[in-house]
């Protein structure tokens, strides 16, 4: 049997439903033998994009996708995409060609240190020698990629091993004569450890009769576990606040009255008991120091067991699958506390949401006064003014890209989120580059039947801008809005000296035509600069008949003009 039939059926095998990359020797045959196995593969321009895009899938469905690459540079490309998917918990396989190791230290073709430069990238690295091992490893590594805390894992396949044939001995017999079912991973089976009984019932404790200004935050790793419901249950028995990390935004509505995204600082700052649910206390929260009150007690809630020397030394540490901590909870709570929860703990909690929602209610008016501020005429855009028009046709359960930094940290406020899952953005890495990927593969994990919408800063676009090649290719509905200040935080309306000298490091070409790029790969562009002629082309596409929302049927790019020195963000130093 050749070795790409084994190696394809072992892929399908595995679970994984999507695939993505750039071919050349010697995985071009195998991707058309994964073809013909009916797994879908999407051909990226670079691995950088196409491994970011195969990380968010393993976010969006909780099995990992493929990133195939062939030697050398090819792997050396998505080894970005790995970083990222350790840094954020993102299960993700790549898979890479190698030379054949006779050829090895006499410059064979695509040679480079490649092994030695994935180890630090992943959490396991996988070289095998023979097909059989091939199927064991390959098996191996998607459970470890899900398993525990999700991330990246290799697996690298000599040149020699992908072209070869084999023949049926005793060691590749039994793979060979099961190859249809060899290696079925039943994802359902995947422990989802939770903490001891004794630690959830202190853990409520504090919660439900000592804290007298509790806050539930809660992070990706809470919106990866599933953990909607579960959650939903625990606000509603026990009344506590919500506050959601940038991509925990819609684990519990942003609509929700128990949702204080937009009181944030001050959530943060008086809150005296904190759940914080698969969320990192790193420089978001401020290393959950700086932006707390000084007697504040964490409850930390993580499948990563290492986050416990990270935290806090006074905080309580779960460690736990999130989704399944909260069943345990929210079976306690109905149990053993019962009674506290029933009568509003003793507490007085009803002054401290009335804190939270006045501040929040105060927050939201004077957001809501700049993105209503009208553009005036012969007056650039600013991104409230744009965020304003989005925010309208935008659904709120729709998959959102957001990349940037203005563009992000405004578009984080400007635009709710209903459902979990649906934001994804820059990460704990502030990885710009990420959106592009990120956008085709959440069209590729919906079918390319829901409309995926990308709002990314021009500079953020342009890391992997080529990549739009690729949703015009596989005909995605995606809307990708530009939103163009001609530069990184800030740009020039003009530049008249080009010495690299001269040009601040912030700046871009001015009046660059994205939509004029869009339409040379086929595909739909258009240029604004004022409110109105946005909401022209947006109430112009397409839309579902019945829900009235936009519905495309191939990518539309819209490149919005605005002002090019907007507002540099406030947090610069810190995260930038
Ligand atoms: C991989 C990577 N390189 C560089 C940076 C530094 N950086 C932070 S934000 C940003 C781009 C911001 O510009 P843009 O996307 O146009 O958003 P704007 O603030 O202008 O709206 C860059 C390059 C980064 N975060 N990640
Ligand atoms: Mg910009």
């Amino acid at each position: 049997m050749e070795n790409i039939k084994i190696i394809s059926k072992i892929i399908k095998n595995s679970g994984i439903e999507q695939t993505f990359g750039v071919v050349g020797v010697p995985i071009t045959n195998v991707v058309y033998q994964m073809q013909k196995d009916g797994l879908p593969f999407y051909g990226f321009r670079n691995e950088q994009a196409a491994s970011y895009a195969a990380s968010i899938v393993g976010y969006l469905t909780r099995k990992p996708a493929l990133c195939f690459t062939v030697s050398g540079p090819g792997l050396i490309h998505a080894l970005p995409g790995a970083i990222n998917a350790q840094a954020n918990s993102f299960p993700l396989v790549v898979m890479s060609s190698s030379p054949n190791p006779a050829d090895l230290n006499k410059g064979s073709f695509q040679e480079c240190p490649q092994f030695a430069a994935a180890v630090p990238c992943f959490k396991t690295c996988y070289y095998p020698p023979t097909i059989e091992q091939f199927a064991t490893y390959f098996i191996r590594a998607v459970r470890e990629s899900v398993s525990g805390r999700p991330g990246p894992v290799y697996i690298q396949v000599p040149s020699v091993l992908m072209q070869g044939t084999a023949q049926i001995n005793d060691a590749n017999k039994s793979l060979i004569e099961n190859i249809d079912t060899y290696g079925i991973i039943e994802y359902d089976e995947i422990p989802r450890p939770v903490p001891q009984r004794g630690q959830i019932e202190e853990a409520l404790q504090m919660l439900i009769s000592r804290a007298k200004r509790p806050l539930i935050i809660g992070g990706k790793g809470a919106a990866y576990s599933g953990a909607e419901k579960e959650l939903r249950r625990l606000v509603d028995a026990t009344k506590i606040p919500f506050l959601p990390s940038p991509m925990g935004k819609g684990i519990v509505s942003d609509e929700d009255e128990y949702s204080v995204a937009s009181a944030r600082s001050v959530a943060l700052k008086r809150a005296d008991y904190i759940l914080v649910l698969g969320a990192r206390l790193n420089w978001m929260f401020g290393y959950g120091v700086n932006g707390f009150a000084s007697d504040v007690k964490f409850i930390v809630v993580d499948i990563f067991a290492e986050h416990q020397s990270h935290i806090p030394a006074n905080s309580l540490f779960l460690l736990g699958d999130i989704r399944a901590t909260l069943e345990e909870m929210n079976s306690v709570c109905e149990t053993a506390f019962k009674a506290a929860v029933h009568n509003g703990s003793g507490q007085d909690r009803q002054s401290w949401m009335k804190e939270l929602t006045d501040k929040a209610g105060a927050n939201a008016s004077s957001l809501k006064k700049q993105m209503e501020e009208p553009q005036q005429d012969g007056q650039q855009l600013t991104y409230h003014q744009v965020y304003n028009v989005l925010a309208r046709h935008i659904p709120k359960n729709a998959p959102f890209v957001n990349e940037g930094a203005n563009t992000m940290d405004i578009g984080r406020v400007c635009i709710q989120h209903t459902d979990p899952r649906c934001r994804l953005d820059c990460g704990s890495l502030s990885t710009m580059g990420v959106g592009v990927g990120y956008a085709i593969a959440a069209s590729a994990v919906y079918n390319n039947k829901r409309t995926v919408y990308a709002v990314q800063g021009d500079s953020a676009f342009g890391f992997s801008g080529m990549e739009i090649e690729v949703a015009v290719r596989y005909r995605q509905p995606i809307l990708f809005i530009i939103i163009n200040n001609n530069g990184i935080y800030e740009g020039l309306d003009t530049i008249q000296d080009h010495s690299p000298t001269a040009i601040p490091p912030t700046a871009l070409t001015p009046k660059i035509r994205y939509d004029v790029m869009m339409q040379s790969f086929g595909g739909q562009g258009h240029s604004v600069s004022t409110t109105d002629q946005l909401q022209d082309i947006l109430s112009k596409l397409p839309r579902n008949k019945q829900t009235n929302e936009i519905q495309l049927e191939d990518p539309v790019l819209i490149n919005v003009f605005i002002k090019p020195s907007s507002v540099l963000p406030k947090i610069l130093n810190a995260a930038h």
